[in-house]
């Protein structure tokens, strides 16, 4: 009997269950199953019919939705022409990644399992259902629910078991080699492969983003207030980027160059050595980096060494590791056992890849370069929402951005990746150029001109409304509520000049909640509308309290009964009353 092929198709948001995949393909590979390894989106899904054995692991982002590498696939599964039994030569499973914490916990593995089941595949197991609350369900969840899916794959494909495993902590080879380019050795690299400003008219995307001017990058909240805030503006002009309120914009955020300059000194790498990448395994796609890239630009630009490292980093450490005494802690944090002792080293208190291997010195002395792409994931890229209206600011795109910088258990306070790059950045020190693209939001605002739109925005959560309100006005639509909270008037009540030009020219009516001004806290539900009804007793004011009942069922995730629960409360305090007459 001939060896059966694995294939393992992921849909990840932020790269976990990519790294999940991967382990899964190593694991595979330590069994000498042939296997390959790819994105939902980076696989023909016709082919389908032809494999014989196929894992899914997908994540479920925002409201159950699918992650953004699996959306096309979604589309082309759900198609109401694929006949039941199309894939009824097919094992499988699914193992979703969620977070049981939002109420559709693991919704896009679950619809997907049953929508395989109903074009006849079989699927060998239960759906498997990790959860980022707990941490993945590591032990509990995760290595039960993969030992027995080898089971099961082996007991269908009995050859499988012909050779033995290769040990946990044997050596695989590395996903990639680096051809080191010797006589270019120690010349600065140039800048090339950031992204290029596209030389035909193609649409900026992620793997053609456009190399945006930024323009200004201001402080708007006070300098006394606790929290940074920026309004950072992009010229766009040229860019063929089109957007309407809603939409978000992507970039990917770089290291900080002291950490980028720390790796290279702890794992005595070269920064300006230039190389180029092999691929070792036939089905591994390239990364897309510049051809010949530094290591400065790869450190920079692509490996995310400042995430907190999951499992699989600790397991390739361990291969990679000569001494023993940071052997035996890294066989800990490998093992199913030492989870929970990884979590409170690692997670709890959001432990950095790179503090990591300062903690584990010998064994990143020894890591080879090889590896450097097996154990660290790429930079993702970050989204924010536009901030601003072309009709406002024609050639231009804002955001509004929240500098992320907290406390945690260790002492060196956390900083966000992106938001502390953008920060950085200082378009007045010299130009200052980001890639970025653009891509439809889940926010939609109404063509028709006379229907009025509510918008409750706190703190930063206004950067869409700013969008919309700047858009609605200029199209001539006047109908626009704002409610806006923050904590004080005066130190981080954002655009507050421009709303109260609005509200004057009549456009805008402003509501707002400044919740430390005074004693007691007021949030913007409290500012909410009080809801009158008056007219004829037949019909009416049933259906508009049953109009109101479905909006806070579908806008408030509500269910019926506690939609009506919400009016029967808003009628006890008085902010629903009617007067009607027959
Ligand atoms: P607080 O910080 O005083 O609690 C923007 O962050 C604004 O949103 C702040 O005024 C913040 O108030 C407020 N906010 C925090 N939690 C909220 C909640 N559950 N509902 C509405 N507003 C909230």
């Amino acid at each position: 009997m001939s060896l059966p092929s694995l294939l393992v198709l992921y849909g990840s948001q932020t790269g976990t269950a990519q790294d999940t995949a991967q382990r899964i393909g190593r694991q595979a590979q330590r069994k000498h199953i042939q296997n390959r390894v790819a994105p939902l989106d980076g696989y023909n899904v016709a082919n389908l019919i032809s494999e014989s054995l196929v894992l899914f692991v997908c994540a479920t982002t925002g409201e159950g939705d699918p992650p953004d590498n699996m959306k096309n696939f979604w589309r082309f599964l759900f198609r109401k022409s694929l006949p039941a039994g199309s894939l009824c030569q097919l094992d499988c499973a699914v193992l979703g990644l969620g977070d049981s914490s939002y109420p559709k916990f693991n919704f896009v593995a679950k619809k997907l399992h049953k929508r395989l089941q109903q074009l006849g595949a079989s699927l060998l197991l239960p759906v498997g259902l990790a959860d980022d609350q707990h941490d993945l369900g590591a032990d509990a969840v995760f290595d039960p629910w993969l030992a027995s899916f080898w089971d099961r794959a082996s007991a269908l494909h009995p050859s499988m078991n012909n050779v033995a495993a290769l040990p946990d902590d044997q050596l695989l080879p590395p996903t990639y080699t680096f051809h080191f380019l010797e006589d270019v050795i120690g010349q600065k690299s140039p800048d090339a492969g950031r992204a290029e400003t596209p030389k035909e008219q193609r649409v900026p995307s992620q793997s053609h983003p456009f190399l945006a001017r930024m323009t200004s990058n201001q402080r708007v909240s006070h300098p006394s207030h606790f929290q940074e805030v920026r309004l950072i503006e992009f010229d766009i002009s040229n860019s063929n980027i089109v957007f309407t309120a809603g939409d978000v914009v992507n970039m990917r955020p770089c290291n900080d160059p002291n950490d980028v300059a720390e790796f290279c000194q702890m794992l005595r790498l070269d920064p300006d050595a230039q190389f180029i990448l092999k691929a070792n395994d036939s089905s591994a796609g390239p990364p897309g980096l510049p051809e010949p890239c530094s290591l400065r630009h790869l450190v920079e630009t692509y490996l995310n060494v400042s995430a907190v490292p999951r499992r699989s980093f600790f397991e390739l450490l361990l291969c990679t590791s000569t001494n023993e005494l940071e052997k035996e802690k890294l066989e800990e944090f490998s093992s199913a056992p030492g989870q929970d002792e990884l979590h409170a080293y690692c997670s709890r208190p959001r432990r950095t890849a790179l503090e990591v291997l300062a903690d584990f010195p010998h064994t990143t002395a020894e890591l080879k370069v090889d590896y450097l792409l097996d154990l660290f994931p790429q930079i993702q890229p970050r989204s924010f929402s536009i901030a601003s209206s072309t009709q406002a600011h024609p050639g231009r795109l804002q955001i509004l951005v929240a500098v992320v910088l907290y406390k945690s258990q260790i002492v060196k306070a956390r900083k966000g990746l992106c938001s502390t790059w953008l920060a950085s950045l200082d378009p007045t020190q010299g130009e200052v150029r980001v890639p970025l693209w653009v891509k439809k939001g889940t926010l939609k605002f109404p063509a028709e001109k006379d229907t009025p739109v509510i918008m409750v925005g706190p703190g930063t959560g206004v950067a869409p409304f700013r969008s919309a309100v700047q858009e609605r006005i200029a199209q001539g639509k006047t109908d626009n509520v704002l409610f806006f909270g923050c904590r004080s008037e005066f130190k981080d009540f954002f655009f507050s000049d421009e709303w109260r030009e609005k509200g004057e020219d009549g456009k805008l009516s402003l509501f707002t909640a400044f919740s430390r001004d005074q004693e007691d806290k007021i949030y913007v539900q409290h500012r909410a509308a009080y809801f009158y009804i008056a007219g004829n007793a037949k019909e009416m004011p049933a259906s508009v309290r049953d109009a109101l009942k479905e909006t806070f069922q579908l806008e408030g995730g509500l269910s019926l009964e506690e939609a009506d629960q919400m009016v029967v409360a808003m009628e006890r305090v008085g902010r629903f009353q009617r007067e009607t007459w027959s």
